[in-house]
């Protein structure tokens, strides 16, 4: 029995056409940032694939249907509904059950835009290893995901609050590209270095877009990563944000704070203690991940026709 899917319009034609789409996230609407700016934000990610040639589409579940692409009232009303569920990988076939409502993640996103037949994705901060996995063993469904999903994953890297280098080598361990940019390093979310080197950089999209053929023709189902840094002028200090999470994750255990809710809880956490400066840097990052996603993903599909 298929999983009930529903596009827009505009999508559906692109996806036709093989024009490029691309898929972003729902769950950083209602989770990653408080109304009325995840709204606002969300449209202006929808503007930037644009601009960088490429269809949108933002995936969400609506009444226990994926649906992929939002109009702008359907993000508005989204962004400013509280208690939307964030829904991963394995609570999608719960939800979907339900007939609920629900907020993707990347990796649930992932796997709707397989299933709608979209290979290019973007979101500014994936999931990781969690700092401290060694005991708590948090670590994100999306990079489990990547090992499953053929779709090429446009980013800024990883959010600063998780364990990068530990990041990096599970993507190695998993056999998952890593590819910068136009930059030697591995970007850490609103800060333009994560402090380690990436594994490899290209700066043409052709190549990226043939590299990223090649890893399917090659016979692997999963993603290939592709991180692009937040620009110099929107980006935060290292030496800035770095006290503020030391001291949002003393907070968070403090407070007992586990599991799936610990994402939100330590981004909020970090967007006090820098007054709000972390996550004006959030909202640029999104934006100009966004375009650079647009952009290649117009390379992939030229490729097509
Ligand atoms: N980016 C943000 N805030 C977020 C997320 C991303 O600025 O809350 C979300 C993404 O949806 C990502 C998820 O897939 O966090 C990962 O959550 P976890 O670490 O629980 O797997
Ligand atoms: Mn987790």
């Amino acid at each position: 029995m298929p999983v009930p899917l529903r596009f827009t319009g505009e999508v559906a034609d692109a996806l036709h056409e093989r024009r490029p789409v691309v898929a972003l996230e729902s769950n950083v609407i209602t989770h990653g940032l408080p109304y009325p700016d995840n709204a606002a934000t969300a449209r202006k990610v929808e503007q930037a694939v644009r601009a960088g040639g490429a269809v949108p589409a933002t995936i969400a579940v609506e009444d226990g249907v994926i649906v992929v692409g939002m109009t702008d009232d359907d993000i508005e009303r989204f962004a400013s509904t509280p208690g939307i569920p964030k829904v991963s990988s394995r609570d999608l076939p719960v939800v979907l059950a339900q007939g609920r409502r629900g907020a993707l993640t990347v990796a649930s996103s992932l796997v709707a835009a397989e299933l709608a037949g979209i290979t290019f994705f973007s979101s500014a901060g994936i999931g990781g290893v969690h700092r401290g996995a060694e005991r708590s063993m948090d670590i994100s469904s999306d990079l489990i995901q990547f090992t499953r999903s053929p779709v090429a994953v446009v980013c800024a890297g990883a959010k600063k609050i998780l364990d990068l280098g530990l990041t990096l080598e599970y993507l190695e361990t998993q056999c998952v590209p890593v590819v910068s940019y136009r930059s030697d390093d591995f970007p850490a979310f609103y800060c333009t270095s994560s402090g380690y080197r990436s594994p490899m950089r290209l700066d043409d999209d052709e190549t990226i877009a043939r590299a990223v053929e090649n890893h399917w023709a090659l016979g692997n189902r999963s993603s290939f990563l592709i991180t692009t840094p937040v620009r110099e002028d929107e980006a935060i200090d290292a030496d800035e944000v770095d006290a503020a999470i030391a001291g949002a994750i003393a907070a968070a255990e403090r407070d007992g704070v586990r599991g799936q809710a610990i994402t939100k809880y330590l981004m909020r956490a970090v967007d006090a203690a820098t007054g709000g400066r972390s996550a004006q840097a959030n909202m640029a990052v999104l934006i100009s991940t966004a375009e650079v996603g647009g952009r290649l993903a117009a390379a992939h599909a030229r490729h097509l026709r």
